[in-house]
């Protein structure tokens, strides 16, 4: 029989990979959106998908809503992957993050344990939730403690917690996948990997002359979108329902991604890069290592794309983007 999945925030980077990923495999993709006042922009991720997933609108915040379509769809897989996903603008807007990605975790586990307990549920927890803690070996694992640094990571701990706490108290196949960063053409431009790219490739073709950014010194594990959604599948998959961490081991400050990117395009970033304040957080999370190993060992799950070969993919999306 064909296996439905339901996929919060399916018009995200991860949605959209998360829904090409699961039709491969045979399932019935549905998905909620929500109303955006611009209609173009509604579906922006997933033109390329419009005949092949189902759409329902919905909000995290909007319990009747979630308790509608959980009944409609009846759903085998829930990937709740919707949240305001921006450490730096949950600053800023820190009621609706901790809303969103906490209590809307909590409106969707409670309907889900009503109307179709024996569905299984990922939660996209974030390396975001372990804030400066980090083993005297230098990464973070599942026992590395949980200290979040900004109330994006701090809604993200909550979430965990519940879905743990779901899990135990009611017998509920709900998982949570630590995930550490990762990026791809569909990133949103405001996150650094995709800020620089964008910026490079705009530099070198001289529309602009310069590149703003924030700190410089913090370090992350970046991962491509595309390997991340396939251990999202596997971790809900497994035969019982755990936590894992996906990152890929390797960790690069957002200085040497500048220079790899610069050099890729035959340019020196010191020529170009300004800092500026306003891309600074009050509190800054510092340097960022998964251990990947319990995930290869126990899922067999490893990536395809390395850190070269996500960048170059990147590059190539705005160098035709930019040539029409
Ligand atoms: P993204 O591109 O920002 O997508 C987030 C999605 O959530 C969008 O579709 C957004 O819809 C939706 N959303 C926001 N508020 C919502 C609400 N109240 N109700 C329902 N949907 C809502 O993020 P992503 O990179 O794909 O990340 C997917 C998930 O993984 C997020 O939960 C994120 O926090 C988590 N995560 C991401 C990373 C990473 O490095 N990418 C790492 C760890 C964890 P609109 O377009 O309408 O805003
Ligand atoms: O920042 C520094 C910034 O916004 C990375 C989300 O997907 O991953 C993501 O969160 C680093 C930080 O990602 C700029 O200070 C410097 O140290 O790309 P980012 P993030 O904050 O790590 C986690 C795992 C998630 O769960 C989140 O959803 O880059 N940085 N200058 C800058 N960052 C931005 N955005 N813009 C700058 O101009």
């Amino acid at each position: 029989m064909t296996k439905k999945a339901l996929i919060t925030g399916i018009s995200g980077q991860d949605g959209s990979y998360l829904s090409e990923h699961l039709l491969s495999l045979g399932y019935e993709v549905h998905g909620i959106i929500r109303r955006h006042s611009v209609a173009e922009n509604q579906n922006y991720r997933l033109h390329h998908l419009s005949n092949k997933v189902q759409t329902h609108y919905g909000d995290l915040l909007d319990v009747p809503s979630l308790m509608n379509i959980l009944t409609k769809v009846k759903p085998d897989e829930i990937y709740n992957l919707g949240a305001m996903s921006h450490v730096r603008i949950s600053f800023d807007i820190p009621s609706f993050t901790i809303q969103t990605n906490a209590l809307g975790v909590l409106n969707l586990l409670e309907v889900y344990r009503t109307v179709c307990p024996e569905a299984k549920f990922y939660q996209a927890s974030s390396s975001e939730m372990f804030g400066n803690s980090v083993d005297d070996d230098g990464v973070q694992r599942l026992t590395t403690p949980m200290k979040p640094v900004s109330p994006y990571g701090c809604a993200k701990l909550l979430a965990f917690n519940l879905v743990r706490h779901y899990r135990h108290a009611y017998g509920l196949h709900a998982c949570n996948g630590i995930l550490f960063n990762h990026e791809s053409p569909r990133r949103g431009s405001n996150f650094v990997t995709n800020k620089v790219v964008k910026t490079a490739v705009q530099i070198k073709l001289g529309l602009v002359d310069k590149l703003e950014l924030g700190n410089l010194d913090s370090y992350r594990d970046w991962g491509h979108s595309k390997d991340y959604v396939r251990a999202m599948h596997m971790i809900v998959n497994h035969h019982e329902a755990d936590e894992f961490i996906i990152a890929t081991g390797e960790t690069h400050s957002v200085r040497n991604l500048c220079e790899t990117v610069f050099e890729k395009l035959d340019l020196n970033y010191e020529d170009y890069i300004v800092q500026n304040s306003k891309y600074m957080r009050p509190e800054e999370l510092k340097y960022l290592k998964g251990d990947p190993l319990r995930a290869k060992k126990i899922l067999g799950w490893s990536p395809e794309y390395s850190f070269e070969t996500m960048l170059d993919e990147m590059i190539e999306k705005w160098i035709k983007y930019y040539n029409g």
